[in-house]
């Protein structure tokens, strides 16, 4: 596999005819059946099938398909173009079909002035994806990159591959997916800045959407909005289920913990340090020899449940890493088993496909099989049941060392590796998810994952794999998680800190006040390194990385909404500016993001800057809070600052936050501050739904779930709030409100309630603030 060579349109054959009555289209002398089935709100699926090139795609998981219902968005011309139409009803995107043996193409032309956007995974460090061509094919980026490559610049493709482009032509937006496990490449107009000569930088001027292999199957979804596009992609390819509620919390890992003696320190220190921290993640080191299922006596001398039961008066989990190679190793009970029951991958001589991973060789389940999935949950849910509260899945790009991966074969050796390979980590995936519910089956799963692919989003979280301890990994975080969230895999976040090489205080604080809300917050870094633990920096950094998991944590009732909200609509948590303020261009697109629709961050992302600019969207000042002033929308210049981070709140905002400051991982969603952001003398009004429940559980599904509807609205500093709770599945919400913002009178629910002064700190000094006792 070439990563930095594409296949070229010159070497396919296109479509010369198109039969409207059989669907037939004809490549020369060949003939394909041409299937576009039209769904519910604007979804198109072209398909095209010819049996003695393609067998069906062997998707492990399916699309969550709406209804059949006619939207007349894709229409076949006589000329047998592919026509995608905009709003006008004229055809935005032109397209033609094209094979080159089992690859396939569709070639689009394009709108002038077309922005692109998603890609999943992509470390390219800009959120506009033009003038690029890549790849889909999942990596183990610090085995397949030299060293040299990935330290400061983009490697390409990465861990994970979603196939799916997002183009903005004017105000609309059109998405495409390829649901095919081969791997996919893209082309998108504009200049290739990674190619030295001039001649090569130009990419093709039409769009580039194609497989190397597998049926052509692609998926077109039309939005008049970035945030309708994206609600549908997510719906399609599976919402992501709301995660236990300790998930969402700061977790601790290094490669390197040992066992209990370890983890009971790093527990001792959080509490000392008055550190919320939800788990302690444990890599390698605390298997036996590398075996996977296998946890090494001398490091749990009393098991590894005696250490749970401990950290459960903490109340942190713990995480050990579980990788998919099996050793190689006769006398292993999990190699023997999957040996004898034929669970392991086969190579081209029909014998079990070695590679060399950390136990040596090492033998791979696979997890494309049904009864393979079913045989690994089973030890996954032992495994569980002596422990461990989640897991942490790594290498399964899958990772093979040194070995080539293409020798790996599927299916008792009758299917190709590249069938396959984006999928490995999906099914294995699915496969310890269905472990973890074996064990537990009133208890929401949780899974983190390196690799994954279109369908990872119902079974886990994402993190963006091995990055490094420096300015440049910094400053692609935003892009990366932006554009991932953008295409269906909206749990998701980097390494905090960097995983490779030895991270700076300066960096480190950059690092946390940059990511602090990002979906998933692990601080996490390679063996070797310097210790990284809030705790092992000087007390002045290590007071601000504690200021801003506190804050994580005094944010913990807003993103575990946000997350709700997920689930039911398919928003992601981390939004691009333009996705709740659609009319602006690319202003704070590759270095400012958005949490939700009210929390705005422009973070410093580069080394020693002393300012940076800020673009503030919108027709409405946004409460900086920092200073707790109001500043008008627009362009402006802020300072670097050691303690705080530019972070603004739109103006009406109600944000949900648990009181005062937290100091452990506790999570209060029933006794809840709503703060309310008023500029001064402001007119307008405001609502929210806000919803709690046990945060474990799946008792939300059935009722156990309680929600209230916040509003206000304000006329010159007289405010009226209400609240009204909706549903008491989880017992009553009892809200006191928080007012930044200066007012003449409030009400609550019709009557005058007094209000008494406090103060509330953010990210900056004191703010002061008034407060609306609880009724
Ligand atoms: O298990 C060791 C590491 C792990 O810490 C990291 O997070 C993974 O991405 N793992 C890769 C294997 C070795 C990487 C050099």
């Amino acid at each position: 596999m070439y990563f930095t060579k594409y296949p070229h349109k010159s070497n396919f054959s296109f479509t010369d005819s198109y039969d409207a009555k059989t669907s037939t289209i004809a490549v020369g002398a060949r003939q394909f059946e041409l299937g576009v089935t039209e769904h519910q709100g604007d979804i198109t699926h072209i398909q095209v099938k010819n049996a003695a090139v393609w067998q069906d795609n062997q998707c492990l998981e399916s699309l969550e398909l709406p209804a059949v219902e006619a939207n007349h968005r894709v229409k076949i011309s006589k000329d047998f173009q592919i026509n995608i139409l905009g709003k006008n009803g004229k055809p935005a995107f032109k397209g033609r079909f094209g094979v080159s043996g089992q690859a396939s193409i569709f070639l689009f032309e394009i709108p002038e002035k077309t922005q692109f956007f998603g890609m999943g995974e992509k470390t390219f460090g800009t959120l506009e994806l033009s003038g690029l061509r890549t790849k889909f094919w999942n990596t183990d980026v610090w085995g397949d990159f030299h060293a040299e490559h990935y330290g400061r610049n983009p490697t390409d493709p990465p861990y994970l591959s979603l196939p799916y482009l997002i183009a903005k032509a004017g105000d609309e937006y059109f998405g495409f997916l390829l649901h095919n496990p081969h791997p996919a490449f893209m082309e998108t107009p504009g200049t290739d800045q990674s190619r030295a000569f001039n001649e090569w930088q130009e990419t093709s001027s039409e769009l580039i959407l194609g497989s190397e292999g597998g049926e052509p199957n692609l998926w077109v979804l039309w939005g008049p909005s970035l945030r309708e596009l994206t609600q549908k992609l997510q719906k399609l390819v599976g919402v992501t289920p709301v995660p236990p509620a300790w998930s969402l919390g700061y977790h601790q890992s290094r490669w390197g913990y040992g066992g209990h003696d370890d983890l009971m320190e790093l527990d001792r220190q959080f509490s000392e340090h008055k550190l919320p921290c939800d788990s302690l993640w444990l890599d390698l080191d605390y298997m036996d020899g590398y075996r996977i299922f296998v946890t090494d006596k001398k490091m749990f001398p009393k098991g590894a449940a005696h250490t749970a039961e401990k950290l459960a008066l903490t109340k942190r989990r713990i995480v050990p890493i579980l990788d998919p190679g099996v050793k190689f190793d006769p006398g292993y009970v999990v190699y023997d088993d999957g040996h004898l029951h034929k669970m392991f991958c086969l190579n081209a001589e029909g014998k079990e496909f070695i590679g060399l991973v950390w136990p040596g060789e090492t033998v791979f389940p696979d997890f494309t099989q049904t009864k393979v999935r079913s045989w690994w949950s089973d030890y996954v849910k032992q495994f569980a049941k002596s422990g461990f509260g989640a897991s942490w899945l790594d290498m399964n790009d899958p990772s093979t060392g040194p070995v080539d991966p293409q020798g790996m074969l599927f299916n008792d050796g009758k299917e190709l590796h590249a069938a396959h390979h984006n999928q490995y980590a999906l099914g294995m995936q699915m496969a310890s998810k269905d472990g973890f519910l074996k064990a537990r089956p009133d208890e929401r799963p949780f899974l983190l994952s390196r690799s994954g692919f279109i369908g990872s989003s119902k079974n886990a979280a994402i993190w963006t794999g091995d990055n490094l301890s420096n300015y440049f990994y910094l400053k692609i975080t935003i892009p990366t998680s932006v554009n991932l969230s953008l295409s269906g895999i909206p749990f998701n976040g980097p390494d905090i800190g960097g995983f490779g090489g030895s991270v700076s205080d300066e960096l480190m604080m950059d690092w946390v006040k940059a990511n602090f809300l990002f979906p998933f917050f692990r601080n996490h870094c390679a063996k070797g390194q310097r210790d990284q633990e809030p705790f092992s920096f000087a007390t002045p950094t290590m007071s601000v990385i504690r200021r801003y998991i506190r804050l994580r944590y005094k944010l913990f009732p807003y993103l575990y909404n946000l997350f709700v909200e997920q689930e039911l609509l398919g928003d992601p948590i981390l939004r691009p500016l333009m996705y709740e303020y659609p009319t602006i261009g690319l202003e704070g697109a590759n270095d400012q993001f958005l949490v939700g629709k009210y929390i705005l961050q422009a973070p410093f992302v580069e080394e020693k800057a002393k300012t940076r600019s800020v673009f503030l969207p919108g027709d409405e000042p946004w409460f900086d809070a920092v200073s707790g002033e109001w500043v008008a929308s627009g362009s402006l210049t802020v300072k670097s600052d050691k303690v705080s981070t530019p972070l603004y709140i739109r103006a009406g905002a109600i944000i949900p936050m648990q009181a005062g400051t937290p100091i452990d991982n506790a999570k209060e969603l029933r006794n809840v501050h709503f703060h309310v952001f008023l500029p001064e003398a402001w007119s307008g009004d405001s609502s929210e739904t806000y919803v709690a429940d046990d945060g474990i559980s799946f008792a939300y599904k059935d009722g156990g779930r309680s929600s209230a509807e916040i509003s206000f609205a304000c006329a010159e500093g007289n405010l009226a709030l209400n609240f009204v709770q909706k549903a008491s599945g989880f017992g009553e919400i009892n809200p006191t409100f928080i007012i930044h913002g200066e007012t003449k009178s409030v009400r609550l629910n019709g009557a005058v309630v007094k209000l008494s002064s406090a103060k509330v700190v953010l990210t900056g000094k004191s703010l002061k603030v008034q407060i609306v006792k609880p009724i």
